[in-house]
């Protein structure tokens, strides 16, 4: 599914914009169908929290600004259990991370209009941890973006540092991991603006953010997370359990235990 050359720009730079991964139909449909998910199932609430909303928000606009999400779309709905586990998404997986691909996740991320979330610059990482960065993420844009309405941006090169230490904590308790934003600038970031149907993907380690959405129309990406099954998750979002094979198959290390039927 993909070229060389787009191979090696993806572990130089750390991501990588793979232009109609879905027909218009195919998008269309997903499109519908997250309409109805976003109805009946998803929440809308203030998103991310910490320090970084007043460097990123003014008063007032913090206060507007809200994020609507939900997790594992797979678990609600055929079309995109289809989606994430047999299309050209995965066979590109695949040409990153080898013949055996286990899927992870999917987040459903939306900015609504006007206010709609910026994202503060960080890795992926400290949200489910894992031992190494044989794990892709696939953003799937479910409409075009651009600078107005908050396109993903990418640090290049950045996954070459490694997983960062995140913030995670302020005086007032626990927050949502973000990196320092006077180290970190969305400013010196590369805007990656994609159409409806194409999906821009990379690694766990790779620091992004995006800005708010100014527009009056909702922006819509689903994250879709895979892995070397071979990659242990320590920490974070669906530890312990085991996530769908959508390439190849699930070698058996030394000792290894079926996983638990109760
Ligand atoms: O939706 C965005 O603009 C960024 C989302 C993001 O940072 C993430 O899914 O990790």
């Amino acid at each position: 599914m993909l070229s060389q050359s787009q191979i090696e720009f993806y572990n130089e730079h750390g991501y990588l914009h793979i232009p109609q991964v879905f027909s218009p139909a195919e998008i269309g449909g997903l499109s519908d169908e997250l309409d109805k998910l976003v109805r009946e199932w998803s929440i809308t609430n203030q998103g991310w929290t910490g320090p970084w909303r007043r460097a990123y928000m003014t008063e007032e606009i913090e206060a507007k600004s809200k994020l609507t999400a939900m997790h594992d779309l797979q678990f609600y709905s055929a079309a995109w259990l289809h989606a994430v586990t047999q299309s050209r998404m995965t066979e590109a997986v695949s040409d990153l991370l080898g013949p055996n691909v286990e899927l992870h996740h999917s987040t459903l991320h939306i900015k609504p209009p006007s206010t709609g979330h910026p994202f503060p610059m960080h890795q992926d990482h400290p949200f489910y941890m894992h031992v190494d960065d044989r794990y892709v993420d696939c953003l799937v844009h479910l409409d075009d973006t651009f600078h107005e309405n908050g396109e993903i941006r990418f640090l290049d090169g950045s996954q070459k540092l490694g997983a960062l230490l995140h913030i995670t904590q302020t005086a007032d308790g626990p927050c949502t991991p973000h990196l320092p934003t006077d180290k970190y600038l969305l400013a010196e970031t590369v805007p990656v603006s994609a159409k409806r149907g194409d999906v821009v993907c990379f690694n766990i380690n790779t620091i992004h953010g995006s800005y708010i959405n100014t527009t009056n129309k909702a922006r819509r990406l689903v994250r879709v997370g895979y892995k070397n099954p071979l990659n242990k998750q320590y920490a974070g979002q669906s530890m312990g359990r085991p996530g769908l094979m959508v390439c190849g198959y699930r070698d058996r290390e030394d000792g290894q235990q079926l996983f638990p039927t109760e």
